[in-house]
């Protein structure tokens, strides 16, 4: 049988220095942390994750566009570009798999700036505010939408 594709979870700009400071904003696990759990995560509902980060607005553009051929779901942490990235925005448009924006804080409970988001209105869903259960949360969300999509696929060529 052929492998799906993984779910694309990539996290934008400052993430790689999470459990370094602001503990209390967004906890102690580091960003390696995150990526075992999610590993952990998706290969217990039989899925495999590619977990990425990057500081630079470009390059996470370019993976939401490798996205588009090479995986199932993403999820989107675009960190401060959240609040900002007409980019994101655009690329994350073009995308026709689910996309499932996702933060450790809750942006809404914090300083104005964080209320506005660029994802949000392209995204399937948004998990906020739980820390590291976000990503695994929004694992499952992905898992569920990439799997009534393969379902509704596997109908139609038969
Ligand atoms: O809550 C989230 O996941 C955010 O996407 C995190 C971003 C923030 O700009 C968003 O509003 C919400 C910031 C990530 C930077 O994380 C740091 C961690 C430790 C030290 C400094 C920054």
């Amino acid at each position: 049988m052929p492998l799906t594709p993984p779910i694309f979870i990539l996290n934008g700009p400052n993430l790689n220095l999470l459990g370094e400071r602001e503990p209390d904003i967004y906890g102690h696990a580091s960003l390696e942390d995150i990526r075992l759990a999610c590993e952990t995560k998706a290969k217990a509902l039989g899925r495999r994750v590619d977990f990425r980060q990057s500081n630079h607005e470009g390059v996470l553009v370019d993976w939401l566009q490798e996205a588009r051929s090479q995986a199932c779901a993403v999820i989107l942490n675009a960190g401060a570009y959240t609040h900002t990235s007409v980019a994101l925005h655009d690329a994350a448009r073009a995308l026709a798999i689910p996309l499932i924006e996702t933060h450790l804080s809750n942006p809404s409970a914090r300083e104005s700036f964080r209320r506005r988001s660029f994802i949000s209105p392209i995204a399937q869903g948004m998990v906020a505010g739980f820390g590291v259960l976000s990503y695994l949360l929004a694992i499952e969300a992905a898992h569920a939408l990439a799997k009534t999509r393969e379902t509704e696929h596997n109908s139609e060529e038969t």
